[in-house]
């Protein structure tokens, strides 16, 4: 390291240790300026990132186990993907701090760094990821009952058989709490995607397929669902609004569509 008035200079070696190469970094004023600075940085970033993890869209705030599945994976990923930034970077800086040149291990840099550590952490989040995966789509679960959801641009009609009959609703989507339905998507006209960001994932809603997805709301309430494809003009107002009602609520409203 050697220092050239404000600015400071590191030194760092290439791989095979050959050549010397000089990197310009910060001056320490520019530097001791946002280090005053990074408290409040990092505070107003918290406070406006923070600001979205509730609300009826947030998938920060999930209702039922498919969404939790999948804000959990976010989290993995997530800590995997910083794992991984502190460790290069560490590396970076270390290799800025170093004083006197030494040979460096090929062998640790490029089998271990290049090789081996990108292989445990791929191999880690692909396989939780497809666990997780098979899980979320729920393979194996058998639903209570099924509601088809019929995109058309802009809204959704929502049908379900009831003990009188069919019954269908527009941008209501009833379903009983704590139970699992089966959710049968298609589309009228152009590609649409329902998804409620609390109870689940997207899927697509495609002119002529029948796509399946399964969703749960643990407890009874009002979740927000949208459109998440852009369809056209109306796109943005494309929401629909998923009713899980408790056990009575629910035996009432099946009454209802009897009579
Ligand atoms: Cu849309």
């Amino acid at each position: 390291m050697s220092g050239d008035g404000d600015a400071g200079v590191g030194v760092a070696e290439d791989l095979l240790g050959m050549k010397r190469v000089e990197i310009r970094i910060a001056g320490p004023r520019l530097l001791a300026a946002a280090h005053r600075l990074a408290p409040a940085a990092i505070a107003a970033g918290l406070a406006a990132g923070l600001g979205g993890c509730a609300g009826p869209l947030s998938t920060l705030d999930p209702a039922g186990p498919a969404a939790r599945s999948i804000s959990v994976l976010m989290l993995v990923l997530l800590v995997l993907a910083a794992l991984s930034f502190v460790v290069i970077f560490g590396l970076f800086l270390l290799a800025l701090r170093r004083r006197r040149s030494r040979a460096v291990s090929q062998r640790l840099f490029l089998v271990g760094g290049g090789l081996v550590f990108p292989l445990v952490l791929l191999s880690v989040a692909t396989i939780y990821g497809v666990v997780l995966g098979e899980r979320i789509i729920g393979a194996r679960e058998r639903p209570a009952l099924s509601i088809e959801a019929r995109a058309e641009r802009w809204h959704w009609q929502f049908t379900r058989e009831g003990q009188g009959g069919s019954v269908t609703r527009r941008d209501i989507l009833d379903v009983p709490a704590g139970r699992t339905v089966e959710i049968v998507v298609t589309s009228a006209d152009v590609i649409h995607s329902f998804w409620v960001p609390r109870l689940a994932g997207k899927i697509d809603a495609i002119p002529g397929m029948r796509n399946r997805i399964l969703i749960r709301a643990d407890v009874p309430g009002r979740y927000g669902g949208v459109c998440a494809e852009f369809c056209g003009t109306g796109h943005a107002e494309m929401g629909f609004t998923l009713v899980a009602h408790d056990p009575e609520a629910w035996a009432d409203l099946e009454r209802g569509a009897a009579r």
